[in-house]
């Protein structure tokens, strides 16, 4: 499963959009460093396409898709040398698949910090690096001595070396024109800006009609939430949700928007099963085969895959039902080079 961290200077409202995430319940406070614990939680990514196929099948069952998010504790100026809370619950980011920097945008007079996003993320960024830094120099060290015994480390001692200096001049990897050779070779020092990074952006209620604008100044994939609103609303039930969020702008609200940035981040794509027991969202890699996607499923199905069956979701919505798809000879027959497309319902043949 993903897992993205969180990242954030103290206040900037991590713990709000853990909660509207996960709809867990972590302490969100007005005071710095009311988070001292990493709390990994999981958001259903909602996928309108698997209700509308689970509608169509009557399906007993609507599996959503998931990702795991971890909040932690904030990050201040100076952590890597033990200012605030210091910078050990970098840790629990490593194994993490995306950073998601949480950046104050909001002005409340009652919550203590500054609200200023671009200042937030050079913080941020420079701690990342610190730590990065740290991490690669220690390693670099280490590697140089065990080339001696061992040639094929070169190339990562080559990486090291080449990401020492990035580092060192205060650029996080994931803005570092790094090869994507080095980048792998990188991979066993688990860094933190080896990760691609998406800002999110804390906005106050007035903002609310901004946040496209205020959200594109960090990026592509940077988008802007209101988090406060966003954990309230995430406690109510799903119709009361979608009209509270409707009535303040907010379209579908915050977890189907991280999520997708998410996704596309990292280039991950979804294909959909259907039938009387469940219809399902699954998570895949762009490229990947048939046989690949099988295995998402379950190992057998890749061990003995056949053929898959497969028709796009709109497609098989519109023929009204997996066996009229079959019967009309709508349901195409592909092997094991097939590569599958986001939206593709399957149907898998297999023996093992
Ligand atoms: N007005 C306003 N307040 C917010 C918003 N988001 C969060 N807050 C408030 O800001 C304070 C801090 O929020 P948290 O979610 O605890 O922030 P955090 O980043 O987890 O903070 P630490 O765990 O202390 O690092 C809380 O009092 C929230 O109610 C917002 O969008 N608008
Ligand atoms: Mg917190």
């Amino acid at each position: 499963m993903e897992r993205l961290g969180l990242v954030g200077l103290p206040n900037a409202g991590k713990s709000a959009v853990f909660n509207a995430l996960t709809g867990m319940d972590v302490p969100v406070a007005p005071h710095p460093f009311s988070t001292t614990e990493t709390t990994v939680g999981i958001a259903r990514v909602p996928d309108p396409r698997v209700e509308r196929l689970a509608e169509m099948s009557h399906s007993k069952k609507v599996v959503h898709a998931t990702v795991e998010v971890t909040d932690i504790a904030a990050l201040v100026k100076g952590a890597n040398t033990g200012e605030g809370l210091g910078n050990r619950f970098l840790g629990s980011l490593r194994e993490a698949d995306a950073l998601v920097f949480v950046l104050r945008a909001f002005d409340d007079p009652n919550v203590p910090g500054e609200s200023d996003p671009t200042e937030a993320l050079a913080t941020l960024e420079l701690e990342l690096v610190m730590a990065d830094l740290e991490s690669v120099t220690s390693r670099r060290e280490r590697q140089r001595k065990a080339v001696k015994g061992d040639p094929a480390l070169a190339g990562e001692v080559a990486a090291l070396e080449r990401a020492e200096a990035v580092l060192g001049d205060g650029t996080p990897l994931y803005r570092s024109g790094l090869s994507d050779d080095d980048r792998r070779l990188l991979a066993p020092a688990f860094l933190l800006t080896n990760k691609p990074a998406l800002v999110v952006l804390n906005l106050g209620e007035d903002d609310v009609e901004r946040a496209t604008e205020l959200a594109a100044k960090f990026g592509d994939d940077a988008l802007a939430v209101c988090a406060q609103l966003e954990m309230e609303a995430s406690r109510l039930d799903p119709d009361e949700r979608a009209e509270l969020l409707e009535g303040l702008g907010l379209g579908e609200g915050v977890v189907p928007r991280v999520a997708a940035a998410a996704y596309h981040l990292l280039g991950r794509r979804t294909f959909l099963t259907t039938g009387e027991d469940e219809s399902r969202a699954w998570t895949f890699r762009a490229g990947a085969s048939a046989p690949e996607c099988a295995g998402v499923i379950h190992s057998d199905l890749q061990r003995g895959f056949i053929k898959a069956e497969v028709v796009g979701w709109e497609e098989l919505l519109e023929i009204g039902s997996w066996a009229k798809a079959k019967e009309a000879g709508r349901l195409r027959v592909e092997g094991k080079e097939y590569v599958v497309q986001d939206g593709d319902v399957l149907e898998i043949r297999f023996n093992v």
